[in-house]
């Protein structure tokens, strides 16, 4: 008996399939497409309609192989929406996060709610994108999209609302937003009033592995399948990848790598510390009520920029193809703060890197290798910075780090990820997102007993990658420059 996982990533969404067979889990990707962000005029949106269609395809590509799953949940990247009026059609194409619509919206929504007391309702971090900054931003320019909306949904639940006509709000997503307070476990009133959106907007909050309709009959018409059940699951993706790092201990390190690096750990309740506010670390929901207590780094993301960049050049590079450029190119020509805002937003990332270099005294990269190089070390560098911390904010010693995500295929980022912070790195699975999502599918219907066991039939299922630590002395030195270079607090 199959079951169906959607991923989709920033940079890419696919459709699994999975099977239990003699406790152990078979995947098969039967669907993968591009997830392109589009420019319209002075905006950028996601194609909702088009990842809709590809829903679609990847129903029709299960009944071509004869399957008909048993269930299906879909996971995306966080804190985009869609507004849904009374009529209950979408309003308006989502917003991409990357847009430039929330600059200056985090100071202004500090006006009237002070930064610490959003920390104490929520223990979100501070990102200019977040959710709460869009629909204050809405707010703000008076958007017609605010004024009739009656219903505010994820991307997820946006898709899971197509495909069933059921509208619900999901947990491990409602708390990317700002605006669910964890200590009263519902989103948090005071805070909607100050800044003005209707609480109207947002219904009742669902855990993982809840059942949420099936696909509408006029869809399965439309493709010719049988309905089948829908069930939410940890549909934030960092949840569901963190849902399937294949720890045995209950103290362990991820980093979930891929548009973004997400590093951390998972936690009981959420540290909504003096010392976490300051370092602008984050507690979001997961599965069984747990919280990640986590920091996001900028990630792959420049690498994706500079690879679309070289693109519009018509120099056409594959990730293998940079990945073997950066590891021919000599070391640490210069080195970034990957967590600049400079990076935040899409465009040309050649001319930042260089701009970061001069500005801190470094020798600009000129050849593509170094640019890659500098992306790859720069990265490593700071997972390390954000493993201490979340070492100190948790009051754990761990051992090594997971690393699960698309980031895992480059296995110089993971040699480098293991020098920079002198520990093991354990990869896998690279699909992490997608087997957590089949994961929470197979906790709902009583096939995993908790996140334990299907942790354990994870880690029995997919070979762990191991890198062990090498050439200490000259990460140790490169680390102790980046901290100057960057200004990071220690
Ligand atoms: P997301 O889910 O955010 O879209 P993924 O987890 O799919 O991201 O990871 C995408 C990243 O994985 C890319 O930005 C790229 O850097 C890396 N990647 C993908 N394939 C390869 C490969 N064959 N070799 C090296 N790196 C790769
Ligand atoms: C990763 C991710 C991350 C969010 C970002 C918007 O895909 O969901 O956890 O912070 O996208």
């Amino acid at each position: 008996m199959t079951i169906l996982a959607y991923d989709l990533g920033a940079s890419s969404g696919r459709a699994l399939l999975g099977r239990l067979t003699d406790r152990k889990i078979e995947v098969e990707e039967i669907h993968r497409f591009p997830n392109d962000p589009v420019q319209a005029g002075s905006r950028l949106h996601w194609d909702v309609l088009r990842l809709l269609h590809e829903l679609k395809q990847g129903l029709l590509k299960a009944k071509h192989k004869g399957e008909q799953p048993k269930s299906l949940a879909i996971d995306s990247w966080a804190v985009d929406f869609g507004l849904i009026a009374k009529n209950g059609e979408l309003l308006g194409n989502p917003y991409h996060y990357r847009d430039h619509y929330t600059e200056g919206m985090m100071e202004k929504v500090f006006a009237k709610v002070p930064q610490a007391d959003i920390f104490a309702r929520t223990g979100i971090q501070f990102l200019p994108f977040n959710t709460i900054y869009q629909l204050a931003a809405l707010k703000e320019t008076d958007s017609p999209l605010l004024r009739e909306a009656d219903r505010f949904l994820m991307i997820p639940d946006l898709l899971r609302y197509y495909l069933t006509g059921e509208m619900v709000n999901e947990f491990t997503n409602a708390t990317t937003t700002q605006l669910y307070n964890p200590l009263q476990e519902g989103w948090d009133q005071e805070l909607l009033e100050a800044i003005g959106i209707p609480e109207k907007l947002f219904g009742p909050v669902v855990h993982p592995g809840t059942a949420a309709g099936e696909l509408q009959p006029s869809l399965c018409r439309e493709l010719g399948i049988d309905s089948i059940p829908v069930i939410t699951v940890a549909e934030h993706d960092t949840g569901s990848a963190v849902a399937a790092v294949p720890a045995l201990r209950p103290d362990f390190a991820y980093l979930s790598c891929g548009t973004w690096s997400l590093m951390g750990t998972e936690v009981a309740k959420p540290v909504m510390t003096e010392q976490a506010l300051q370092l602008n670390f984050t507690n979001e929901g997961g599965v069984n009520h747990t919280y990640r207590l986590l920091k996001n780094i900028m990630g792959l993301w420049i690498l994706q920029e500079l690879k679309r960049e070289w693109e519009r050049q018509g120099l056409n590079y594959t990730f293998p193809e940079l990945v073997a450029l950066a590891k021919d190119a000599g070391p640490w020509t210069s080195l970034v703060d990957p967590d600049d805002p400079l990076f935040l937003h899409a465009g040309d990332m050649s001319p930042r890197i260089q701009a970061y270099s001069s500005r801190t005294g470094q020798r600009q990269p000129q050849q593509p290798g170094e640019f890659v190089r500098c992306i790859l070390e720069s990265l490593a560098l700071k997972y390390r910075y954000v493993l201490e911390w979340t070492e100190q904010l948790s009051g754990q010693r761990f051992e090594g780090l997971h690393m699960v995500g698309g980031g895992i295929q480059n296995e110089l980022l993971c040699q480098w990820t293991a020098d920079a912070i002198g520990k093991p790195v354990w990869t896998g699975p690279a699909e992490g997102s997608a087997i957590g999502n089949l994961a929470v599918q197979w906790i709902a219907s009583g096939e995993f007993a908790n996140l334990q066991e299907a942790r354990r039939v994870i880690r029995d299922s997919f070979p762990v990658g191991i890198y062990e630590p090498v050439d200490r002395e000259r990460w140790e030195e490169a680390y102790g420059r980046f901290l100057q270079l960057a200004s990071l607090p220690t």
